[in-house]
């Protein structure tokens, strides 16, 4: 190590940015080399639960009213949260993610390889967001899917209109009936249900777990195909009877189904905003597989549908 000229050589000396190739900010270079008189400055253990603690709960006060909720962190998700939290700072957007891992499919490219592919012009997002890329033409590669995951987390997170609640899972969504002029009745989504993923997990073996609620004019669902947990707000939507049916994720075809996610993706029932692989179980769409394109800009499109939202 080398931490030579008291600063990082990039950043601003305080060791919050990353050093140049060969060396380490000062002060963690000091600390190489001197462990015998080696101590961690004192702590209690409430301490690190107040820590903890008081900012939750003061971040489950304030996100209980939120403008936008997106419900799930894949690759859709964090793309639509980073563009709409970007674009509009006075907007609280809650982020709630089943997984304690955010990102989704996104760890990966395809299988279990590493290099996830982007056909352009999907580049523009990951030039947006910092994450390098090599250009092969028609596409791009990002060397590996854990850097673009990576990356668009901590834009996310680094954003203070943000908060992503993780290991939480939507179990159900608010709604308020609204009725037309002709008299006919619908619904309109007015916010999430909410609970620990693991007691969602749960509700079959144990009783008495009611969830919790975030109350919002508008909700992005990103939630995935359908699995485990996916598709899960679409097909929400068949049961409060506002979808006759689902048109079911359709076989794969990469030129057809980049496209036509990203074209789709838009409010389907009033206050709510479908993105992502969750649309192609709604609207009967190709699956593209390992192509990640369609994610980022479906999540952009996304962002952009709940601006129209709020322009009105
Ligand atoms: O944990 C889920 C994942 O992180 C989360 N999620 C699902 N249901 C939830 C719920 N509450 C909270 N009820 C929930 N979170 O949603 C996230 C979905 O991420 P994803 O990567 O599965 O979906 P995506 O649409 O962002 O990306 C799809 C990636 C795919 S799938 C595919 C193919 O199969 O062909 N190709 C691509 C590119």
């Amino acid at each position: 190590f080398n931490g030579d000229d008291g600063n990082n050589g990039n950043g601003n000396g305080n060791g919050t940015t990353a050093s140049r190739p060969g060396t380490l900010s000062k002060p963690l270079a000091d600390l190489m080399g001197s462990w015998d008189d080696f101590a961690f400055a004192p702590i209690r253990e409430s301490t690190v639960s107040r820590a903890m603690t008081r900012r939750y709960f003061a971040d489950l006060d304030a996100y209980a009213e939120s403008d936008v909720v997106i419900v799930g962190a894949g690759s859709c998700g964090l793309s639509a949260a980073y563009t709409l939290a970007t674009l509009r700072p006075s907007l609280r957007i809650a982020v709630v993610e089943a997984g304690v891992a955010p990102g989704g499919g996104a760890w990966l490219g395809g299988q279990l390889f590493s290099a996830m592919v982007m056909r352009k012009p999907a580049d523009v997002f990951l030039a947006e967001v910092g994450v390098p890329f090599e250009d092969e033409g028609d596409y791009v590669v990002v060397r590996h899917a854990a850097l673009f995951t990576s990356t668009v987390l901590a834009r996310v997170l680094a954003l203070p209109n943000v908060k992503l609640f993780n290991a939480t899972a939507v179990e159900d969504l608010i709604t308020r009936p609204v009725v037309a002029a002709d008299g006919s009745t619908s619904v309109r989504v007015a916010g999430v249900v909410t609970n620990w993923t693991l007691v969602s997990m749960h509700h079959d073996d144990q009783s008495c777990m009611d969830p919790n609620t975030i109350n919002a004019p508008l909700v992005i669902s990103t939630t995935g195909h359908d699995g485990p947990f996916g598709a899960f707000s679409v097909k929400r939507l068949v049961s409060m009877r506002q979808v006759e049916t689902l048109g079911g994720m359709r076989g794969l075809d990469m030129g057809a189904a980049e496209d036509a996610i990203v074209k789709g993706t838009r409010e389907v029932v009033p206050g709510l905003i479908v993105g992502g692989m969750e649309l192609s179980e709604l609207d009967g769409a190709n699956r593209m597989g390992p192509t990640f394109g369609a994610m980022a800009l479906s999540g952009v499109k996304a962002a952009e549908e709940a601006l129209k939202v709020f322009d009105l």
